[in-house]
């Protein structure tokens, strides 16, 4: 797509206030916030795969953006066997997933603790296996843990939801139990979704994903079926109460919102309390999206992607249409957008409510600058390490930890 650049910039921040040009080139803006951003052009220099027009100005490759806060990053440890999610314990240390079926507690040293017994079955397979966690809100008084997780049944598997209490001397679940399974069964090996978060009143939300097969694809749309969606459930694995098809009979009461494709991010906005998703296109096409109850985000009626296989998805490709939610931004090429996490930490300040996005096959940390729910500023994070990073999660002392496919849990921090 064609854009020149010093108009699309002052388009997409308007409301920032563009105040003077540095010796680079790049504008000041300024706001309301303490700290302000420089704006870049965007960080996507490739080609993208369609000529698919954005429906807004800035739904894609929105200005770039550098942090000026002074900041590295360092491997805490690489020993990590396939990590797919980060727990931040009360103390600080961190309870990490291992794809393969276990958890391991890791300190602030490096120290990787055994492998923690009691985890039920996964079907590790493709992308399955143990997938994202998430601790209880009263987890210092009540140890408990949820996390979601490929469970092998006769007939393949679905994406599921257990918990159970972390042991005193951590070397055990105690009395681990499926409470929520993503019905139906596929015997499938990918597209799983993933992610597990609290909502603020106490309810869990939990991404799941369409199983990628033609065949299993128009079950996004199914409101009788469990995938291609994000579901509210209780800590008990029951419909949350206030779910938007309580009263439809023809609906599952435990979804949220649907036509999702593959959801491995979520993350609630710390000032909105807004729920915040990414998920996988196919070839173009990952979307953050703005979860609203009820709401259908298109899959795969509509979308900003192509098959795999280069040809185009409807007949015709169609990216818009009334009554589907359009994302808040979309990337094309992808990014593979995995672990999600708002900034809510004070050692960068300039990070504040921003959004950080662990990216597989991009192999960078996307940092989202987010206005009046737009993004108005990309950053690419540790674009050099040339790993898949999955998840990200920020720490007690406001830095940031994020672990890749490859075994390494990194620490991003303020320049002491
Ligand atoms: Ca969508």
């Amino acid at each position: 797509m064609k854009r020149t650049f010093p108009a699309f910039l002052l388009l997409s921040t308007a409301s920032l206030i563009v105040a003077s040009c540095d010796s680079n080139g790049a504008s000041k803006t300024s706001d309301n916030n303490a700290v302000t951003d420089s704006i870049y052009p965007p960080v996507e220099k490739n080609k993208p795969n369609t000529d698919y027009k954005p429906a807004f100005e800035g739904q894609t490759r929105a200005p770039g953006v550098k942090t000026q806060t002074p900041y590295e990053s360092h491997v805490v440890t690489d020993k990590l066997e396939s990590p797919w999610g980060i727990a931040v314990l009360p103390d600080g240390r961190l309870l990490i997933t291992e794809n393969e079926g276990s958890m391991r507690i890791v300190s602030e040293n490096g120290e990787l603790s055994e492998a923690i017994g009691g985890i039920p079955e996964v079907d590790a397979r493709g992308q399955g296996g143990l997938l994202g966690l998430t601790l209880d809100p009263d987890f210092s008084s009540n140890r408990m843990v949820y996390w979601v997780f490929s469970e092998p049944v006769a007939g393949g598997n679905h994406t599921a939801v257990a918990k159970g209490r972390l042991a005193d001397d951590e070397k055990s679940i105690e009395n681990a139990q499926v409470i929520y399974q993503a019905l139906p069964t596929y015997d499938g090996r990918l597209h799983y979704g993933g992610r597990i978060i609290f909502d603020k009143e106490g309810h869990l939300f939990v991404g799941t994903g369409e199983r990628s097969d033609i065949e299993t694809r128009p079950q996004a749309q199914d409101l009788q079926s469990a995938l291609g969606k994000i579901v509210r459930i209780t800590k008990d694995g029951q419909p949350a109460p206030g779910n938007p098809f309580a009263s439809n009979q023809e609906a599952r009461p435990e979804i949220y919102s649907y036509g999702n494709r593959n959801v491995q991010g979520l993350a609630i906005h710390p000032e909105t309390g807004d729920l915040w998703s990414t998920e996988f296109g196919p070839r173009g096409g990952d979307e953050l999206n703005r979860i609203e109850a009820g709401k259908n985000y298109g899959w795969p009626i509509i979308t900003y992607g192509l098959e795999y296989s280069g040809k185009e998805i409807g007949n015709p490709p169609i990216q818009q249409q009334e009554g589907l939610e359009q994302p808040v931004y979309y990337w094309d090429p992808v990014l593979s957008p995995s672990g999600l996490t708002f900034y809510t930490g004070d050692a960068i300040p300039e990070w504040k409510n921003n959004l950080f996005n662990g990216g597989l096959s991009s192999t960078h940390i996307a940092r989202l600058v987010i206005k009046d729910n737009k993004v108005v500023g990309e950053e690419r994070l540790l674009e050099k390490e040339g790993q898949r990073f999955r998840d990200v999660a920020q720490g007690k002392n406001g830095e940031i930890f994020t672990i890749t496919d490859a075994g390494r849990l990194y620490k991003i921090h303020k320049k002491s």
